[in-house]
């Protein structure tokens, strides 16, 4: 190989690398860019999301993934409200006689300077439930929705409507 030939090759791999650079960013980005974050006071909320129900499915599920407060004062997320649904309540979901149920609980506690998770599958096993939907969450779709906070106040956020991921018992 000649120097001018050894420097086109290492050119073109390099032309090579920074291209898969740039897909791979913007496949990531892509994937992320529903994931829209949100800032209220000391709250950050990032990415809420719901899964698409059955026709005649009466209440659909809200998630958040995460939800952090730097603040000195814990705050509680106490509620919501939709045009999707005509109430929105607080759930967690508890194993019952090795059955998943969900029950209605006041509020969820966001401890000062923490964080937790309302994703689908977390530990804790909390949502958002929309009572009684006013139409079907379809996948793909997104829909308005306020929540709402003791300290912070209300806050209005975009929900992304995804795939349901495995039916398991939702009861109420
Ligand atoms: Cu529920």
């Amino acid at each position: 190989m000649t120097s001018d030939r050894r420097t086109a090759h290492r050119r073109s791999v390099f032309h090579i690398a920074l291209a898969l650079l740039i897909t791979s960013t913007l496949t990531l980005h892509d994937a992320r860019a529903h994931e829209r974050e949100y800032r209220k006071g000391s709250l950050e909320i990032e990415h809420v999301y719901a899964t698409a129900t059955a026709p005649g499915q009466p209440n659909g599920a809200v998630f958040i993934k995460r939800l952090k407060n730097s603040g000195n004062a814990s705050d509680r997320l106490v509620g919501g409200k939709s045009n999707a649904a005509k109430s929105v309540e607080v759930h967690q979901m508890v194993m019952d006689q090795n059955v998943m149920k969900m029950r209605e609980i006041p509020g969820i506690e966001l401890p000062a300077r923490g964080r937790i998770s309302m994703d689908r599958g977390s530990r804790d096993g909390y949502h958002l439930m929309l009572m009684n939907l006013t139409r079907p969450l379809v996948e793909g779709e997104r829909f308005n929705m306020t929540l709402v906070f003791q300290q912070a106040g209300e806050l209005e956020v975009e929900v992304e409507v995804l795939k349901p991921r495995g039916a398991h018992g939702h009861r109420h």
